[in-house]
């Protein structure tokens, strides 16, 4: 049991991603409360995979939220060790990939949690803070082909390392001795080391680096473009070797944009190709950014000039992008970023779904006007750490204690 341990370090380090006083004191029981539906569903069928944005309709975006009462999230399975990121692996297996964060990656297949891990790297992993460890998994798009998939985590001493492994023979059993290793960044803190990793439409891997750690980014990483801290990173793993720098990357290496303080999680659209961004904020503003797809690099989103839409270190000012949408830490404490909705359920679709850690408050962001219309949507009463999707493109959440959630009609 690692709870103990993680209730102190979170009490040590503060302002991050799983530390909140919160976290610590739970509202409610989230199973006997708030998820009242027991196991059993039926397996989803096989999908035939992701459509691309080209052979599908115009994008569909509903123009109100449902009414949640209609909905719940249904246990899909339990038993994790602080899952941390749900992944499919777009081979039309319908397989769940979660990600526990001391160093494995388990199945669910068939609604069925397999025994044996996927993956188990915990001899090189370093999970002894309570941001750190195995954060993020992205699968190859040929993963079907190649067998590759790659992950973002903090190696022995705290440093972060972007890694390629490949499967075995058996598709639930990868190789843990193929690890290749493709970037590693210092870490100056513990805290602070973003996480998220994710194929673009371009097939390009985009990997989420936090501002390195401490508070308020003491040294200036979210606006420098001489450190991989603080951005998000595109690179082509299908070139070179390790890989190459796409072309058209703005700045002739791999930061794609700027101004991040720690983006945990982040998604792509799989119908519009938009990019989708949770960045954890500092002690006031938490906030989702959103770049659409086709727009060229070098976003700046701002940290720490601005926390949020709100002057931190310096004020508003022109080429800042500014959140699609943000809440105070009167709502939460450390954004989670989600996943738009593209299942079956029509009235959800294109609704940007998107919760905080501390309180399990979760909200859908639409398009409204010319802004955005955020509202909450349940009170999970779970320590919301990441969101997924599956094949279908129906959408999951992990609650940090070690159960999966799917949104569901009742
Ligand atoms: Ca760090
Ligand atoms: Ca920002």
């Amino acid at each position: 049991m690692k709870r103990p341990i993680l209730l102190l370090t979170i009490a040590t380090l503060g302002c991050g991603i799983f530390s909140s006083p919160l976290a610590a004191t739970p509202r409610v029981d989230p199973v006997t409360e708030e998820f009242p539906q027991p196991v059993t569903e039926a397996a989803p069928p096989p999908s035939t995979g992701a459509p691309s944005p080209t052979d599908t309709p115009a994008p569909t975006v509903a123009s109100s939220f449902p009414d949640p009462k209609d909905y719940r999230w249904t246990e899909v399975a339990s038993g994790f060790q602080h899952p941390v990121d749900i992944q499919n692996a777009g081979d039309g297996s319908g397989r769940l990939f979660i990600v526990e964060q001391p160093g494995r990656i388990r199945v669910i297949q068939s609604n069925q949690l397999l025994a044996t891990p996927f993956l188990d790297i915990t001899d090189r992993v370093d999970d002894n803070g309570s941001e750190q460890g195995l954060l993020g998994l992205a699968f190859h798009p040929n993963h079907e082909q190649n067998g590759f998939f790659y992950v973002n985590y903090t190696r022995a001493g705290g440093d972060t390392v972007i890694a390629r492994f490949q499967v075995t023979g058996d598709p639930n059993l990868a190789d843990p001795n193929s690890e290749k290793r493709l970037i590693e960044v210092e870490q100056p803190f513990p805290n602070h080391n973003g996480g998220a990793a994710a194929f673009g439409p371009d097939g390009h891997l985009y990997l989420g680096l936090g501002d390195g750690g401490s508070g308020g980014d003491p040294l200036g990483s979210g606006q420098s473009l001489n450190t991989l801290l603080g951005k998000i990173l595109r690179i082509d793993v299908d070139s070179g070797d390790p890989y190459a720098i796409p072309a058209d990357n703005p700045f002739g290496n791999e930061i794609w944009a700027y101004g991040l303080r720690n983006p945990w999680r982040m998604s792509f659209d799989r119908q519009t190709g938009d990019l989708w961004i949770g960045d954890v904020g500092q002690g006031q503003w938490e906030e989702i950014d959103t770049y659409a797809h086709g727009t060229p690099g070098g976003a700046n989103f701002g940290w720490n000039v601005m926390e949020g839409s709100h002057n931190y270190e310096g004020e508003a000012q022109p080429g800042l992008i500014l959140p699609a949408a943000e809440y105070s830490h009167a709502q939460g404490c450390s954004v989670t970023g989600g996943y738009v909705y593209r299942g079956a359920m029509p009235e959800w679709q294109g609704i940007y779904l998107y919760g905080d850690y501390c309180t399990g408050f979760l909200w859908g962001l639409i398009p409204s006007g010319d802004g955005w219309q955020s509202q909450v949507l349940f009170e999970t009463g779970v320590q919301i750490s990441t969101f997924g999707e599956d094949e279908s493109g129906e959408v999951h959440l992990a609650d940090y204690g070690g159960t999966i959630y799917r949104l569901v009609q009742k």
